[in-house]
């Protein structure tokens, strides 16, 4: 079962180790046959090689689609050397064997994960690559294919080994790696064109990842949608679990991915934390002694809007937090684990989705972040800005206190996840007041403080939940009166930026309140 090397075709995308290779063979006398940029590669290096144009007398063509799809290649290939019609047929065409295919495939792969369009990543579909692949692997009783640079030592080796043969057992061995190539290869087309059809956009830019999901619709029932996982396996909402409960759709998988990097930011080693989203905005987030009391305490800061939100835990959901979450509709959970008892009481709760990860999202993990823009996109470093207490600049006549400074850093990690304008008031480790994507900072810290003062009034108590609480800004105050309103609302700390023309005003308004403000030198603009 041992056949000689004579006649050898290279064409490869990938050229590395393919001069070695060349020379390699062309040392044991084998004839080398190659394509343009390939038999170009081993031309330079000093090889006599023949181009598969001159065998098949026709030029590489439209845009090299057509090269080696030719009877003249695919006959050499799938020739039986031991049936005399097939040997007849070779001699009556000029047809010569062909013993030996190194073929490795154009990128498609690397096309679509480097975020190509989609002509490109079409035009990176190898048709002649796989077509040879398969005619060789087809007859490996009589052909070897390689597939891959890391197998040239070992083809080399079969050679010398063998006096310039290869043993049946060896060709097809590669032939099963090969099939399995282009299967993989067949299936990453696929997979990539699954999400373009999704899309029903033949056009659209290609997105790296694999397809986790088709949505039902995206923010709107008019618009089509697909989830992607983006191949990093990092806990979230893209890798979760979903243990119960109907399909997510896009807002819900927005919704838990914000309540989920938001409670990331709460170490579950020193606390349990917990975050309720809507419309990708928190309306509570507690830190407590245990996860039912976080809970109650974030439930706490707007009922109303709790409602119908996402929830998402630092700590894997226990018993007493899942009997508290079912006592109101609740769309997503989203924890790092549940125990049994927890799942059991969701079990009767056949709509509530529970979703579970192996850990928390890493908040300073860095990562880059887009967003489109008609014509163009906007690519940053995700914000994973984080700001410690060494980090702050007491800038009034009075310095917080321990525990207001504990609020104040509680109320500065929750307004990095408000959309801008954010304003955040927060008393004793919970959110008492949320205002969120105004367009003026004023407007924000009104709307916190009007909630405040409802949920005081829902709660039958005679002051606003704001009285006495740490208040953040996203941004510098830009002038005096967002501040007044802050202190206005009963808030007696601040932490801001700075950094505003109008600081020195600002400090003054904030030191004639009787208020302690603290400067974080950092911004937290979320849009
Ligand atoms: O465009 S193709 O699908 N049409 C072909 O006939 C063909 N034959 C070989 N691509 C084709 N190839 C591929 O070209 C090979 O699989 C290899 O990846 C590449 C090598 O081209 P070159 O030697 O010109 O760099």
């Amino acid at each position: 079962d041992l056949h000689p090397v004579r006649r050898a075709l290279l064409s490869v995308s990938d050229k590395t180790g393919l001069i070695e290779l060349g020379k390699a063979l062309a040392d044991r006398g084998v004839e080398l046959l190659s394509t343009g940029g390939s038999a170009k590669a081993l031309r330079d290096a000093g090889l006599m090689v023949k181009d598969v144009a001159e065998i098949t007398g026709f030029p590489e063509m439209m845009d090299g689609r057509v090269k080696t799809l030719h009877p003249m290649v695919h006959g050499g290939l799938l020739a039986l050397r031991d049936k005399d019609s097939h040997v007849q047929a070779m001699t009556d065409h000029g047809i010569g064997a062909i013993d030996l295919l190194v073929v490795n495939l154009y990128p498609f792969e690397e096309t679509v994960a480097k975020g190509a369009d989609y002509d490109t990543c079409i035009e990176n579909i190898d048709i002649g690559g796989p077509a040879m692949i398969r005619a060789a692997s087809k007859n490996h009783l009589f052909v070897n294919v390689v597939v891959d640079v890391q197998d040239y030592d070992a083809l080399l080796a079969e050679l010398d080994a063998n006096d310039g043969q290869t043993s049946y057992g060896f060709r097809q061995k590669l032939a099963q790696t090969a099939y399995a190539r282009t299967a993989a290869y067949d299936a990453a087309v696929s997979t990539w064109m699954a999400g373009a059809l999704a899309l029903e956009a033949p056009r659209r830019r290609a997105v790296a990842g694999e397809v986790k999901q088709t949505l039902r619709y995206g923010e709107n029932s008019h618009q089509k949608a697909v989830f992607y996982t983006d191949g990093t396996n990092r806990p979230g909402v893209a890798t979760a679990v979903q243990l119960q409960g109907k399909e997510l759709s896009y807002n819900n998988i927005n919704d838990t991915d914000a309540a989920y990097e938001l409670v990331a930011e709460f170490d579950p080693a020193d606390t349990a934390a917990v975050a309720i989203i809507k419309h990708a905005n928190p309306c509570g987030v507690a830190r407590g002694a245990t996860l039912v009391d976080a809970y109650q305490k974030a439930f706490d800061c707007d009922r109303t809007s709790a409602f119908g939100g996402i929830v998402a835990l630092n700590q894997p959901l226990d018993a007493d937090t899942a009997a508290k979450i079912v006592e109101i509709f609740t769309e997503v959970v989203i924890a790092p684990g549940a125990s049994d008892e927890a799942k059991a009481i969701f079990a009767a709760k056949k709509n509530l989705r529970l979703l579970l990860t192996d850990g928390l999202p890493d908040p300073r993990k860095p990562i880059v972040a887009y967003k489109q823009v008609a014509g163009g996109m906007l690519v940053q470093d995700k914000d994973v800005g984080y700001i410690g207490m060494d980090d702050l600049k007491v800038v009034t006549e009075k310095a917080p206190t321990e525990e207001q400074m504990q609020d104040l850093l509680f109320a500065w990690k929750v307004a990095k996840h408000v959309k801008s304008n954010a304003i955040v008031y927060v008393r004793d480790n919970a959110t008492v007041g949320v205002g969120a994507g105004q367009m003026s900072r004023l407007d924000s810290a009104n709307v916190a403080a009007s909630k405040a003062q409802r949920m005081a009034n829902e709660l039958g108590l005679p002051d606003s939940l704001a009285k006495g609480s740490a208040v953040a800004s996203d941004a510098f105050f830009p002038f005096a009166d967002g501040l007044l309103e802050a202190a206005a609302a009963g808030a007696t700390c601040v932490i801001q930026p700075g950094g505003s023309m109008r600081d020195d005003e600002v400090i003054k308004a904030a030191n004639d309140a009787g208020l302690a403000m603290v400067f974080t030198g950092m911004r937290h603009f979320r849009h």
